[in-house]
């Protein structure tokens, strides 16, 4: 069974690689390079291809923008399988971005530290990773100085996101109450994304129109950050997103020492310290005992639990107290034998919805992180149990995006949904299995 699987997963890699030297999430839904995708399928490649591994990550990092960013999608190709395209994003509308690639002018979750170090861990030949790691590791150091100069507004060791496509978790109900703040145009466009996924499992015609609209209004101020940060309807502190910073902190700490190269490590160690208080400060919230969003347009909390909540067992930030009473919050409201783990919406909550996209549905993604989180603190049995429902879920449905939590539905249909053949489901799939 297992060498079974693993061999389909690579057979999926392999098949969405690219000429480019890069490979798609998807054929058809996703037709180019995203940004945190590469990332979980270079850890994959890493099992079976490590020269696949590094030039995905180098493709990735050679889009880099001169002040340190790096776009969530690198338009390799001319595709219009997908909408909004490089037409849409216009890249070249800032001065900084890269001459070489189009792109998108936003960004996705920073995976790109600790996958380096993931790589470091599996490779059989250290030395040589080491000196590929010599190669790229000043790209992702620039690309955490760019969040730390650009991107945090207070001061306080927390990087916005302004879009939700930057979270990685795009229709989540964590920014329903932001879009009650917006108006945006009734645009005319069409999508391309429901020709390939049923449309009951995507987001709306009308939640599209705001995720237009933030990118005109950047678009409008040529997606300079300053300004984004004055004018974007959308500002938020995501707990993912920082707990993804913060563990790739952590990893180019040890992969700088481990290159003998120790010029950097002070700055990273600096922002380490600062990121990890203002975590704990701003995003624990003690009532739902769980860290949560933060909506920097209202100042206040956005007071829902989220598998992105728990993300920050991953990253070491929450002291052996707060982990405890976390692993209390993800089993009391996630975690019912009727459910396999990880939902990425309370289930609780009447905005969960166990079909749509992430709403609701378990992320294969979501529950590596959630795996190495919770291995992290010693919860080894949910650990275990995160592991097994993962395979499972593959197992019996195939290597969708993301799966119906609700068990019983399991039993009798098949309830993997968005695209098929999906390479971060592939990719860490093999992970969880070596
Ligand atoms: C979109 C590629 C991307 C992921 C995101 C996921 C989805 C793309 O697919 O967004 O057009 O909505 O939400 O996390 O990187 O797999």
């Amino acid at each position: 069974m297992k060498e079974q699987l693993i061999k389909q997963a690579i057979d999926i890699l392999n098949d969405n690689f690219q000429e480019g030297g890069f490979t798609i999430p998807c054929k058809g839904l996703y037709p180019f390079q995203w940004k945190w995708d590469s990332g979980f399928i270079a850890i994959g490649q890493a099992h079976y291809d490590m020269e696949k591994a590094k030039t995905e990550i180098a493709t990735l990092l050679d889009a880099q923008w001169e002040n340190g960013f790096i776009p969530h999608i690198v338009f390799h190709n001319e595709s219009d399988t997908y909408f909004p395209g490089a037409d849409v994003h216009r890249s070249d509308l800032s001065p900084l971005a890269s001459k070489k690639y189009k792109s998108t002018g936003m960004t996705q979750p920073p995976v790109t530290g600790f996958v380096l170090e993931e790589m470091y861990r599996i490779a059989e030949d250290k030395e040589n990773l080491l000196k590929y790691i010599a190669t790229q590791i000043d790209k992702v150091y620039d690309n955490h100085a760019y969040f730390y100069t650009h991107r945090d507004v207070n001061n306080e060791g927390l990087a916005f996101i302004y879009h939700n496509w930057e979270s990685g978790t795009d229709n989540s109900p964590i920014w329903d109450d932001i879009w009650k703040t917006m108006n945006p145009p009734d645009y005319t466009f069409e999508r391309r994304d429901t020709t390939h996924v049923d449309a009951s499992q995507r987001p709306t015609k009308r939640e599209y129109d705001h995720y237009l609209n933030i990118i005109e209004i950047a678009k409008e101020h040529n997606y300079n950050d300053a300004k984004i940060a004055a004018h974007s309807p959308f500002l938020v502190l995501d707990p993912l997103f920082n707990a993804m910073l913060i563990k790739s902190n952590e990893s180019l700490i040890n992969l700088y020492r481990l290159l003998g190269n120790t010029g950097k490590v002070a700055q990273l160690e600096a922002w380490q310290k600062k990121s990890i208080k203002g975590f704990n400060d701003k995003l624990w919230d003690d009532t739902l005992n769980a860290y949560v969003h933060y909506d920097l347009r209202k100042d206040a909390p956005i007071r829902f639990v989220t598998s992105s909540s728990f993300s920050a067992l991953y990253a070491g930030i929450p002291s052996q107290e707060r982990a405890d009473l976390l692993l209390q919050t993800m089993m009391g409201k996630f975690g019912g034998e009727e459910l396999y783990l990880c939902a990425s919406f309370d289930p609780n909550s009447d905005r969960f919805d166990p079909k749509k996209y992430w709403r609701g549905p378990v992320w294969i993604n979501m529950n590596w992180i959630l795996h190495n989180g919770l291995k992290r603190y010693g919860f080894n049995d949910v650990a275990q149990r995160v592991k097994e429902d993962s395979i499972a879920l593959i197992e019996k449905n195939g290597f969708f995006e993301y799966f119906n939590p609700i068990k019983k539905v399991n039993e009798t249909e098949n309830v993997g949904y968005g695209g098929n053949n999906f390479s971060w489901s592939a990719a860490l799939l093999i992970d969880l299995l070596k």
